[in-house]
């Protein structure tokens, strides 16, 4: 980051606080709270956006707000900002701060203030003010949404080299807005006729393979040869990825986390393998685990199916983001879900499954509001149904 740069971001120091639960109950008795610190450096707007605004309301609301609506022991602070943001409370503290905002009449050209306006009209749901003053925002950085998503991949790229944080950030609320509008006001879907199509694997040649991806056809592969060099027991996983801790992630009811799954802690994988045995009910999975990153001696004992193998993040630079990051490993316990989501970039999705059974539900993504589901299941064949269901995948 440049000099520059630096001086344009705002740190979030409020949210969430260092030790979380324990912060909240001092609260009261800690004088430091009733004025929150945000280390600026000569930054133009001043003003917090809806999300600081909200973090630093939280912090002395929670324990009241917890009383009356229970938020069902969510512990994420992320989960717990946006469902009090949807809370009677929550909507008229944003209200009545985005009235105040709006008189301040020092930032009228100041991109950053229409920007922090756009998200608190974000935070409410009014989505045609939000895209109003994305617009607005942009517009004073110089930058069109429309010329910009016209741009070559490449150029794009490039384009995004030359731009600070402020505006990219500006960027991604706006795209993320109009994806929203489009979503929401997509009514009557072409066709939703795209049932999930079993196919034996040797049938299939790439190119058909992409025309299934292109039309978004799930496909369910039947008798793929078999990618592991070993058999994939507990045993072999404990002697190749025992040794190695992982973040254990829990389906958590009301979570806005990505598939509503919440961090807990971490575990090493033989400790968790073992727990298996025990007569638990314990809804730990371990999820899209890197093999290539953290489990190197499991990855080189898994060839990825030609058919899936041109993986398009592998063509990015290598320090990029999710570079190197598939295929993943997923091991759970029968019974263990994750929750409805679309996948990072929107991007085609595929798993191999290993050994158990598995349920996947599709929805079709243009339709994410009125969405009628088709199922795949299946059940490893070379292996009688175990609560062991690891799968690898890759996007
Ligand atoms: O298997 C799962 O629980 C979800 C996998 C998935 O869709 C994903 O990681 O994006």
């Amino acid at each position: 980051m440049t000099e520059t740069e630096e001086e344009t971001v705002e740190l979030l120091t409020e949210w969430p606080p260092p030790d979380y639960e324990a912060d909240l109950s001092d609260y009261h008795k800690d004088e430091e709270y009733q004025r929150p610190q945000v280390k600026r450096r000569r930054v133009t707007c001043d003003l917090p956006t809806a999300d600081l605004s909200l973090a630093r309301w939280l912090r002395r609301q929670l324990p009241d707000l917890r009383l009356k609506y229970g938020f069902d022991g969510v512990k994420n602070p992320k989960t717990l900002l946006n469902l009090s943001s949807e809370t009677e409370e929550g909507r008229r503290h944003l209200e009545s701060e985005l009235r105040i905002l709006q008189q301040d009449t020092r930032f009228e050209v100041d991109p950053k203030y229409y920007y922090i306006l756009s998200t608190f009209y974000d935070r409410l749901h009014d989505l045609e003010k939000a895209l109003e003053f994305s617009l607005k925002s942009l517009a004073l950085h110089n930058l069109c949404p429309d010329a910009l998503s016209a741009m070559l991949v490449g150029d794009y790229l490039e384009k995004l080299r030359t731009l600070n944080e402020e505006e990219k950030i500006s960027i991604w609320l706006y795209s993320k807005l109009k994806k929203e509008k489009c979503m929401k006001t997509q009514t009557q879907p072409i066709s939703y006729d795209r049932k999930v199509v079993s196919l034996e694997y040797c049938d299939v040649s790439a190119e058909q393979f992409q025309g299934f991806c292109k039309s978004k056809v799930p496909v369910l592969f039947l008798n793929v040869p078999n990618p592991c060099k070993n058999d994939w027991t507990r045993e072999f996983l404990k002697s190749t990825i025992g040794e190695c801790k992982f973040d254990v992630k829990k389906p958590v009811k009301c979570s806005t986390e990505w598939a509503g799954l919440e961090t807990e802690g971490s575990k090493l994988v033989s400790d968790f393998l073992e727990s298996f045995d025990g007569d638990n009910s314990d809804r730990e999975y371990l999820f899209d685990w890197s093999l290539p990153l953290h489990g190197p001696a499991l990855h080189e004992d898994f060839t990825v199916p030609e058919i899936v193998a041109d993986n398009y993040l592998t063509r990015t630079s290598r320090e990029s983001l999710y570079n190197q990051s598939w295929p993943s490993l997923f091991i759970s316990r029968a019974g263990t879900n994750s929750g409805l989501h679309i996948d990072a970039f929107g991007s085609h999705f595929w798993m191999y499954l290993v050994s158990g059974e598995k349920k996947w539900t599709f929805y079709p993504s243009e339709a994410p509001s009125a969405p009628c589901s088709r199922t795949a299941w299946t059940q490893c064949s070379d292996r009688a149904p175990s609560p062991l269901c690891p799968a690898t995948a890759s996007v």
